[in-house]
């Protein structure tokens, strides 16, 4: 009764922070708020493997306003690996409704973003036979890869959680409909739309608890030559570029081919293709179809996969060490330039940016503020370190000597777009694979 309460009492607070009208709350209990998981999503074998152990850290978007600093909330932070299947994932979920039903971000605030939309918009456009296709995008955020397809393919569905963000694709003319993805979301689709031709699906797999149910929809909803297409980061890519920092709440499993062509055969779906795709610090593109056969992408990225231990979670060994040691180096950097006199603030206020400085002690005495063209975070604190978010005027009114870039993944164009800076003198901090200054 007691550890009800507080859940409730902890929730409340993240739900005042996160969205002001949770009607949820009411029926909450503590399973909703916070759930160990000790069994492998995908295969159900027990997760032996510790990988690492993050502490108890506040959700990666929960930008919040000074006055609820009080009331900001940590959760454990740990990841597991299943020696079965390779797949990794959180040790503790937070639930999806806490997380994602007000969201703060949206990708359409990135020019590489907008770009790499328009690329695959034309790689699945190559990629479907149908005439006049019906294209239906799981966690379609602001809506901005369907407005790309919308070109060749007017009959479009988002279906995005984040009830702000959905009605922000509406307004920008894409039909959205305000749900999370599921096999449920999906027979209604199916039986008010009809099949989909294409499915695409970016950055999502990866937050889905229940993964399975979530490719079980994509099988629901997918018509007989209908074509699935996900993106999602590769576990591989983390552990080989250090990018420990896009370990957060949000992102309940770390992915492999290995577990992903396991999760698909589970759910009556065939894994027909994968390639690597540079966004997002490592991404894999792959496809899914009912029926069908693999071509020998597949079989090559599990052969390799083998080989370098990700089959079994083993090359995960050690990874623990050298984050830890990564995070002593950023530290000690800032520290040294800090002695030097040098005035530092972040740029790009996101989510694996607040994984990096909370869980490297970086605070609000390193970094002035955090600039971010994305006006929805504007104005309130960073997480954990209630570092301000501000715009990026703030570069030329109130000048710092070093940028640490927290949006490492964008740094190419954040560079170009800040030429004058680095014309006055100023260097950008690159945090991983290993911290440097350019
Ligand atoms: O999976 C997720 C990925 C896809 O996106 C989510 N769970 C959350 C989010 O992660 P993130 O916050 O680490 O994403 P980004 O895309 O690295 O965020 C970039 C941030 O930088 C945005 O807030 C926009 C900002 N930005 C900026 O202010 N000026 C970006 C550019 C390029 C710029 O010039
Ligand atoms: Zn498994």
């Amino acid at each position: 009764m007691a550890v009800d309460h507080l859940a409730r009492r902890l929730a409340r607070g993240v739900a005042s922070i996160l969205s002001p009208e949770c009607e949820w709350l009411d029926n909450l209990s503590v399973s909703r708020v916070l759930q160990g998981d000790v069994h492998c999503r995908v295969c159900t074998s027990p997760l032996v493997r510790n990988v690492l152990d993050l502490g108890v850290v506040p959700l990666a978007n929960a930008f919040l306003e000074e006055k609820d600093v009080p009331l900001e909330l940590s959760f454990p932070l740990g990841v597991r690996a299943c020696a079965t299947c390779g797949l990794a994932q959180l040790t503790h979920l937070v639930d999806p409704e806490i997380l994602f039903r007000h969201y703060l971000y949206t990708p359409s605030a990135s020019t590489t973003w907008v770009a790499h939309c328009e690329e695959l918009s034309t790689w699945i456009r190559q990629r479907t036979r149908a005439e006049t296709p019906f294209v239906v995008e799981p966690a379609s955020n602001d809506g901005c890869l369907l407005r790309a397809i919308q070109g060749w393919a007017p009959r479009v569905l988002g279906v995005e959680p984040a009830r702000n963000i959905a009605e922000l694709a509406v307004a920008a003319g894409v039909p959205t409909l305000p749900e999370f993805f599921s096999a449920e979301t999906a027979a209604t689709i199916r039986r008010d739309h009809g099949a989909a031709d294409v499915i695409v699906a970016t950055n999502v797999l990866a937050h889905v608890p229940n993964m399975l149910d979530f490719l079980d929809g994509v099988r629901v909803l997918l018509g007989g030559t209908g074509i699935a297409v996900f993106e999602a980061p590769y576990l591989r890519d983390l552990v080989e570029s250090m990018a420990y920092d896009t370990i957060y709440h949000e992102h309940v499993s770390y992915l492999s081919v290995t577990a992903l062509e396991r999760a698909f055969a589970l759910a009556g779906l065939t894994l027909t293709h994968v390639e690597r795709t540079p966004v997002h610090g490592g991404s894999l593109r792959f496809v899914g179809r009912v029926g069908g056969s693999a071509d020998d992408t597949v079989a090559r990225f599990i052969a390799d996969e083998r080989a370098l231990g990700y089959a079994d979670g083993h090359a995960l060994e050690g990874f623990s060490d050298r984050v830890n040691d990564l995070r002593r180096r950023l530290k000690g950097l800032i520290d040294t330039l800090q002695a030097d006199g040098a005035r530092l603030a972040g740029y790009g206020a996101t989510a694996k940016g607040n994984t990096l400085l909370t869980t490297a002690g970086i605070g609000r005495s390193d970094l002035r503020y955090i600039v971010d063209r994305n006006p929805l975070k504007r104005g309130l604190l960073a997480p954990g370190t209630h570092i301000p978010v501000v715009d990026q005027s703030r570069i030329e009114s109130d000048p710092v000597d070093v940028l640490v870039l927290l949006a490492w993944n964008l740094a190419e164009e954040i560079m170009d777009q800040q030429r004058q800076f680095a014309a006055r003198g100023g260097r950008f901090l690159i945090p991983i694979p290993e911290p440097r200054l350019v």
